[in-house]
């Protein structure tokens, strides 16, 4: 999948359906909605891949961790006038269930690889994700954007400094 995505206008979801699957279906989403696509958000624990998808779609954000097991989530989106359903797939980076993410990844459309800036083992730990993306894929064409999370820590940090 090599589509570029422009401009995102999202909603912020309201309802949580069955399965802790988290749905956001507007009549008018529904009704537009004919472009469908499953990322998959993947890292090293504690990154922080959970605050940024509930910070995406439902504006929330809590500094209590809960460890994920996995979390499927829905958003539907307006993208120049087409509709977008993402099925957002939340996954452990504590890599329990080596099977469950191989599964994960043999079903993702794109990926969203997260690490933490303070932490370049979890930057490593990235690296060996990539590879296992592209040995299940079985190519490297492959859509994948890297995120540097808690960029402000490295703010704080600085601050300390001067
Ligand atoms: N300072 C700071 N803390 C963050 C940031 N994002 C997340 N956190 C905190 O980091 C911890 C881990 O965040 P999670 O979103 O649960 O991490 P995760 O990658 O989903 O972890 P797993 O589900 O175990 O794989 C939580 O206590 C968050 O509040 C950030 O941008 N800055
Ligand atoms: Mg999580």
């Amino acid at each position: 999948m090599n589509d570029t995505i422009g401009v995102i206008h999202y909603h912020i979801a309201d309802d949580f359906g069955e399965n802790g699957v988290h749905r956001h279906d507007t009549e008018d989403s529904i009704a537009t909605s004919n472009v469908r696509h499953k990322i998959v958000v993947m890292g090293a624990a504690k990154v922080g891949k959970s605050s940024l998808i509930n910070q995406f779609l439902y504006n929330k954000y809590t500094p209590k961790y809960k460890r994920t097991v996995e979390e499927m989530h829905q958003g539907n989106f307006s993208v120049a006038g087409v509709g977008l359903t993402l099925d957002i797939l939340d996954t452990s980076g504590a890599n329990e269930f080596p099977a469950m993410r191989a599964l994960s990844i043999q079903s993702a459309d794109a990926f969203i690889l997260v690490y933490d800036v303070t932490d370049a083992n979890t930057f490593c730990e990235l690296k060996l994700l990539r590879d296992q993306i592209h040995e299940t894929k079985g190519t490297s064409s492959v859509a994948m954007v890297v995120v540097g999370n808690k960029t402000d820590l490295l703010i704080e940090d600085s601050d300390r400094r001067e």
